[in-house]
């Protein structure tokens, strides 16, 4: 039996020592916190991606450096399997057990338990991809889970510095490459070329569209989509706005999706440049999240946030199957989380199966999973859409009765290779959303329109320890701290169409609150009551980078 190569992984270690005094959990996105307090994580990481690839006969495993939508000064890291979705849930205790190990021996012993308990035959290759994004600290980062490589002898590709959906699409393509169900190219070019050309032929005959102003939060996003500007700037023209990678701190600090998403305003950097009526989006630093506005008629924000690509990709699609003739065979559902603004809910639940399941993609793409196209979108812009493998077949093999028939079953084919189908991915869902506005011949102000959202107010409360905070019922309810949850029971009875939820955040030391009711005011005087009551159960401060 193959031993691991014990020397090795302790020569490493010895650069890469974990901080005596830290504790690290593979959370909503894996490992993430201060990038400064991460470098043996990192090269920990490496250690068990190889392990991963070794337990899955040699299949190429992903791992992505990037903090997303967190401060420039946060990093982080996450595995990606296979198919290109996240880690199997099984894997993420190994994760934090071996990120925890106190010293190189302990290490050393940790792994051997994984090896054990995941029953991994070591004399197996291991294949892994890599990337990063564009923070700061992510060169050193990226040598660490190197050493972590070098250690184990993992045949490892640097795929440099990409986004955060394009490193999950290559994880695919490589390992479908050659297979019947190959996903594309393995390179960014045959991610780009695969996008644009669904694109062109989704759009053609339609009118070019109006130009889109594009918020890339200072991150990576600015690089990918200035790629896919060049495929596609004919069609869709894109004003490319925040593209600034490399000055200090301007990463998601007042641009992106995240910000847009809590402060539900315009960033500051592209207020005067928008147009009323005109469409604009934002990006989040790795490029997997996407918020649409627009500014109306009298000057207000509109917000057109996951719900309501939900909304617009869910109806469409839905629409495409009955033309196609295959409503009967084809049944589209959406999975949402609590964060699902209360009326998108009722929007989409007169129309079609709605599920609610905990936030993280890890939890929304395997409910999706199981509908034959199944679409999710967190409200925060995160999501696309699953076309399940025997639907593929069908619409493959389906015989049209009808040019119309024809007509939307080739939309749908096209759909299929247009959207990301690995992971939640800001370009790839602008364009599925561009194509939609251009067959339904919407405004932005149309496509709002489909529903008006409840007043709503997202804060954030820093606690002693967050960890103390468990929730149920797909963290719509606490159960711990005890009572806590009969308070806000209480409190939220107070207020018309009030609704109202606390969970820890899997991605920043803090507890979240949300709070909707039926007018504005409300909405926020909830929230900060809520938030006051956490306040007082476990000690703390809120936030008020949410004011
Ligand atoms: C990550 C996850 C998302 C989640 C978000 C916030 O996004 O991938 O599914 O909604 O964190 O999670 P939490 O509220 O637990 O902090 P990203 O874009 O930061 O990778």
């Amino acid at each position: 039996m193959a031993q691991l190569p014990v020397d090795a992984i302790l020569h490493f270690s010895n650069n890469h020592a974990k901080p005596s005094h830290l504790h690290f959990q593979y959370g909503t996105a894996g490992f993430r916190t201060l990038a400064s307090s991460l470098d043996s994580v990192l090269y920990r990481v490496g250690l068990l991606a190889g392990l991963r690839s070794k337990r899955l006969d040699g299949k190429t495993i992903g791992v992505m450096v990037t903090a997303s939508h967190n401060p420039e000064q946060d990093n982080g890291v996450k595995l990606v399997d296979p198919r290109g979705e996240m880690l199997e849930a099984s894997w993420e205790q190994h994760a934090t057990l071996v990120a925890n190990a106190s010293s190189a021996e302990e290490l050393i012993h940790a792994l051997n338990e994984v090896v054990r308990v995941a029953k991994i035959d070591l004399s197996k290759p291991s294949r892994v991809v890599y990337a990063r994004d564009t923070r700061p600290s992510g060169p050193a980062l990226i040598r660490a889970l190197e050493d972590g490589f070098r250690a184990l002898g993992v045949e490892a590709r640097n795929a440099g510095v990409t986004s955060t959906p394009i490193l999950h699409y290559l994880v695919k393509a490589i390992n479908t490459k050659g297979t019947e169900e190959s996903y594309g190219e393995d390179s960014e070019e045959g991610y780009y070329r695969k996008l644009s050309t669904a694109f062109r032929a989704l759009v053609a005959g339609k009118r070019k569209l109006e130009p889109l102003l594009v918020d890339c939060a200072n991150g990576v996003g600015a690089q990918a989509a200035e790629k896919l500007r060049e495929q596609i700037g004919d069609k869709l023209p894109l004003i490319l706005e925040n593209t600034d990678t490399d000055a200090r701190g301007a990463l998601n600090y007042n641009c992106g999706a995240d910000f847009v998403k809590t402060q539900q305003k315009l960033p500051p950097s592209i207020a005067p440049l928008l147009e009323k009526g005109q469409r604009a989006c934002s990006l989040d630093g790795d490029a997997d999240r996407l918020m649409y506005y627009y500014v109306d008629e009298r000057g207000h924000f509109r917000m057109l946030d996951g719900d309501k690509i939900a909304a617009l990709v869910a109806a469409f699609i839905v629409e495409l199957v009955k033309l196609a003739g295959l409503d009967n065979t084809i049944k589209v559902g959406v999975v949402q989380t609590a964060y699902a603004n209360g009326a998108s809910t009722k929007y989409l639940a007169e129309r079609l199966p709605v599920k609610c399941v905990p936030t993280g993609v890890k939890h929304l793409h395997h409910a999706a999973e199981h509908y034959n196209i199944g679409v999710y979108f967190e409200a925060n812009g995160h999501g696309t859409v699953l076309f399940s493998p025997s639907t593929q077949q069908t619409l493959k093999t389906h015989e049209p009765s009808t040019p119309a028939q024809s007509t939307a079953l080739t939309h749908l084919i096209n759909l299929t290779e247009l959207i990301n189908q690995t992971v939640g991915d800001a370009l790839s869902d602008m364009l599925l959303v561009e194509v939609v506005l251009a067959h339904k011949s919407y405004s932005g102000a149309e496509w709002d329109s489909l529903y008006e959202d409840l007043p709503n107010r997202l804060v954030k409360v820093v606690v002693a320890d967050r960890n103390a905070f468990k929730t149920e019922d797909a963290e719509r309810r606490l159960v711990s701290p005890p009572r806590l949850q009969a308070r806000i029971d209480e409190l939220v009875r107070k207020y018309e169409g009030g609704r109202s939820f606390v969970r820890p955040s899997g991605t920043e030391d803090v507890v979240r609150v949300y709070a909707e009711a039926a007018v504005k005011s409300q909405a926020d005087e909830l929230a900060f009551r809520v938030a006051g009551l956490v306040y007082d159960e476990a000690g703390g401060w809120y936030d008020s980078v949410y004011d």
